[in-house]
């Protein structure tokens, strides 16, 4: 008679350097978006967990900002999320993207691996841009400077790659019974991710540094519930007067194409009608001052 296979949980940290494509990862794998994407780095700033569960398993993914060298109080709080996740997880996969040489930043997140017990899966992403043969140095390299661990080629973005690498974390995951019910996604509040969406609508839709001098945060979150309503108000913080110029744009035309864009996808994302009411405020150098960073919600 064989035995039935034991239930699997662990935490998974995906780490990488910023834009490698790890939120959209996460995203993927669970199937819906729950962390933002961008096209421009340092898009995520907090450890944002993602919970999968699959007969026999359940895969607790950390979604984490980029790795690199942090300077601002704002980075620091970011690479101390990184790092929590780092010292939780059971599985780390590193990732990196297709065709682009490890650099600093790799040393970094090695650098930041080293001691933990986690075991290592690698994952090359992107590879739909490069030619296939074109990985196999990549594959190479990485399984001399980490002999033992899995190096798995993916696209996040169209899927190739996912399901091999799913199984190779679950292969690594300690024996647990699953810790959050099977169909709980998240341990984040709505309020968190409506903050997120209107972060992630600043990012696409202004340019140079507007989006790194921006943090977002609830003020107001009032559902009623037989008008299938929410009424949120939101404030966006900048650093200087000129950037509160530039959000709230001509006659306000820009600060309402952000609105517009973050109702509708919060309307979809909380499945009821939104009212949204954005404000402006100048909050100088909140990006250095570590009391300010961690007043608008990053906490390391
Ligand atoms: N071509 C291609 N693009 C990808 C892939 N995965 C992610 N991207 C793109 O890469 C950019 C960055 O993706 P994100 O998922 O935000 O990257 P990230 O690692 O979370 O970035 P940070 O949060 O800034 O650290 C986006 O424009 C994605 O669409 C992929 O497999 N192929
Ligand atoms: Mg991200």
């Amino acid at each position: 008679m064989t035995q039935p296979t034991p239930q699997r949980t662990g935490y998974v940290a995906l780490l990488g350097r910023p834009n490698a494509g790890k939120s959209t990862l996460l995203n993927r794998f669970l199937g819906q978006k729950l962390s933002i994407i961008t096209r421009k780095p340092q898009t995520t700033r907090h450890r944002i967990l993602g919970i999968k569960s699959l007969p026999g398993a359940q895969l607790l993914f950390l979604d984490t900002p980029g790795i690199h060298h942090a300077r601002k109080a704002i980075n620091a709080a970011m690479m101390g999320a990184a790092r929590s996740a780092i010292a939780d997880a059971d599985v780390v996969v590193i990732m990196v993207e297709a065709g682009r040489p490890a650099g600093e930043e790799e040393a970094l997140l090695l650098q930041f691996i080293e001691g933990s017990r986690a075991n290592v899966v690698v994952a090359i992403n992107k590879v739909d841009r490069v030619r296939k043969d074109a990985v196999l140095p990549q594959i190479a390299e990485w399984s001399e400077r980490l002999p033992g661990a899995a190096i798995v080629p993916i696209s996040a973005l169209e899927g190739d790659g996912v399901n091999s690498l799913e199984k190779e974390i679950v292969a690594r995951l300690p024996e647990g019974p699953a810790l959050y019910p099977e169909d709980q996604l998240t341990d984040l509040n709505e309020r968190f991710f409506v903050a997120e969406i209107i972060r992630e609508k600043i990012f696409q839709l202004t340019g140079e540094e507007i989006p790194y001098a921006t943090a977002v945060t609830i003020d107001e979150f009032e559902e009623v519930p037989d008008r299938k309503l929410a009424r949120i108000q939101a404030t966006i913080y900048v650093e200087k007067d000129s950037q509160k110029g530039i959000v709230i744009g001509k006659g306000g035309a820009k600060l309402k194409e952000i609105g517009t864009a973050a109702r509708l996808e919060a309307e979809r994302f909380l499945g009821v009608k939104v009212g949204l009411k954005l404000w402006v405020k100048v909050d100088p150098n909140w990006t250095r001052d570590e009391r300010e960073v961690r007043r608008l919600g990053y906490n390391w």
